[in-house]
């Protein structure tokens, strides 16, 4: 059995979660989804990042104590994620014993590597960033990010020797073609490498300037740079180094968005090797959710509420949004209009259709019994053709990260499907009484549905299994579904001649947008 070890970034505890937290979250969580599928043997990891400047300053402007104010934080990202539909193995907060435990064991034995050494330092310092950056790096002088100017600060710290870590790092991406994916991103990976800005990493903050964070092992005066802290949440996570975990899910995968490229293609690969621990298979990045074509900011007054949004459209319907209009690694828009058109045009009109109609045919014509079919036609192998290989191409892109063309994919069929009832017109064979033609042709529906119902688990769970429940699976082999997605590609079955299906379904009502009103869904999925 394979193993897929899947984490999100842990978020900062200085904000309320938006849609850029629950997009990378829904799409682990899919992907984790995806897997389990297929077989594998999974763990999803998710959690909160509490430690830094950041979070003091943020927990000063409340006027709360740092550790009330994570602790409120953080359980709203834990309260949040449920609400979505996520369902991980694992949050883990920075804060925990455990956590800390383990930061410490890490560094020791960088520091016992030799690859720690103490050192005078001047650089300038965003606080937004959690980190310095170089003369170079600025932009007119201000955080590329942030678009604040940097306080320069002067401190004796240590540092970690991530230079030397540099050649073996290029060479390694160069040689393994998805290490970083997708390959816009690792170019910029590659571009950071040769351009010769990187030095090595200052991994310390004095206590008389910070006291929220871990303490350094070898010198309590300090405690440990959030960045360096907050990696290792992968590792400790699983229980690194005696956990029987860690050697079960190591090395696992990452995805985060572009703004975080950075720590995770440089630092975390550097750290790893110095600690004699095997590198991640792969860093997924994808690019920013823009609304009005600039980027989500408290100040903007543009954050976009994911509870709410699923809320008033539809958690499932909001998922399939989220993974079908950004491509993986571009930036995307979001707006509650290009919602709506993807809620009306593809899951009313297109799949909330088909089954609609297909199961009152059925209803009407063989008492909601699948029929037997009898020899195919043209047209029919041409049908189960498209949908086994739809379903085939189905895999291979969403396992790749390809989400967006993966549900294209699946919705060829979709649209084939319902061009399919028109040109065979179901109603005339009725009437004609050609009923062995009759029960091929709902038979072929029936059997493309089904397989359609079972990809999109990963996307629409509950939705998926409300299909399927419909297409007459009992509830407990709908939850969880039939690990065996690639078998389903293989022959087109799997719906019993006999089976009792539903006699009508509304999966995704149509949502009427009357200008400058409330949407209104007749009911919510
Ligand atoms: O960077 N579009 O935490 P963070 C898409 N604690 N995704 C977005 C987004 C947007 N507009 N805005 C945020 C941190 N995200 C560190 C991570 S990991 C060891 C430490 C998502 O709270 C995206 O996943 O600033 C991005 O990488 C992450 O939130 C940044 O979250």
């Amino acid at each position: 059995m394979n193993s897929f070890f899947l984490t999100t970034p842990i978020y900062y505890v200085n904000a309320r979660p938006h849609l850029g937290h629950a997009y990378s979250t829904i799409v682990a969580d899919s992907l984790v989804r995806f897997h389990k599928m297929l077989g594998d043997d999974t763990f999803f990891l998710t959690g909160t990042d509490e430690h830094g400047d950041k979070i003091v300053q943020a927990a000063e402007r409340q006027g709360c104590p740092p550790q009330k104010f994570v602790d409120e934080i953080s359980a709203r990202f834990q309260s949040l994620w449920p609400q979505l539909g996520i369902a991980h193995d694992r949050f883990i907060r920075t804060t925990e014993p455990g956590h800390k435990r383990v930061v410490q064991a890490f560094l020791q034995r960088v520091h016992d590597a030799g690859d720690i050494y103490f050192g005078e330092f001047g650089g300038h310092y965003c606080y937004g960033c959690e980190r310095f950056y170089t003369e170079k790096e600025l932009e007119n002088g201000l955080c590329p990010q942030h678009k604040t100017r940097p306080e320069f600060i002067n401190e004796k710290n240590y540092f970690f020797r991530m230079s030397k870590y540099l050649p073996w790092l290029k060479s390694y991406v160069e040689e393994h073609e998805d290490f970083i994916r997708p390959r816009r991103y690792r170019a910029e990976a590659l571009a950071m490498l040769e351009s010769g800005a990187l030095e090595d990493l200052c991994i310390s903050r004095p206590k008389t300037r910070l006291q929220w964070g871990i303490e350094l092992p070898f010198d309590d005066n300090y405690v440990c740079y959030v960045w360096f802290d907050a990696l290792i949440n992968y590792i400790s996570a699983l229980g690194w180094p005696d956990d029987r975990n860690f050697a079960r899910y190591w090395p696992g995968e990452h995805l985060v968005a572009k703004d975080i490229l950075k720590p995770h293609a440089v630092f975390w690969p550097a750290m790893l090797k110095s600690a004699g621990l095997p590198v991640y298979r792969h860093l997924n990045v994808h690019g920013y959710w823009l609304v009005r074509d600039t980027k989500m900011s408290k100040s903007l007054g543009n954050i976009i509420e994911p509870v709410e949004m699923s809320r008033r459209f539809g958690l499932n319907a909001f998922r399939y949004f989220l993974l079908r209009e950004m491509r993986f690694g571009e930036d995307a828009s979001f707006s509650e209009d290009a919602l709506i058109n993807r809620i009306n045009a593809d899951l009313a009109n297109d799949l909330g259709n088909l089954f609609s109609r297909v199961l009152s045919m059925t209803a009407k014509y063989f008492e909601s019994r699948v029929p037997e079919p009898s020899a195919f036609l043209q047209t029919d192998d041409a049908i189960a053709e498209l949908c086994l290989h739809s379903l085939q191409n189905f895999v291979q892109l969403f396992g790749g990260t390809q989400f967006d063309a993966a549900l294209e994919s699946l919705w060829e069929t979709v649209r084939a499907l319902n061009k399919y009832v028109d040109s065979q017109a179901p109603w005339a064979l009725y009437k004609q009484g050609s009923t062995a033609r009759l029960a091929t042709v709902m038979y072929v529906l029936l059997t493309a549905m089904r397989k359609t119902a079972l990809c999109l688990w990963p996307v629409m769970p509950d939705a998926s299994r409300q299909m399927l429940e419909q297409l007459g699976s009992p509830a407990a082999e709908t939850v969880p579904p039939v690990p065996a997605l690639r078998k389903e590609g293989n022959s087109f079955d799997g719906l019993s001649p006999g089976t009792v299906v539903a006699s009508s379904s509304t999966l995704f009502p149509r949502i009427e947008m009357k200008r400058d009103a409330a949407p209104k869904t007749r009911r919510g999925q």
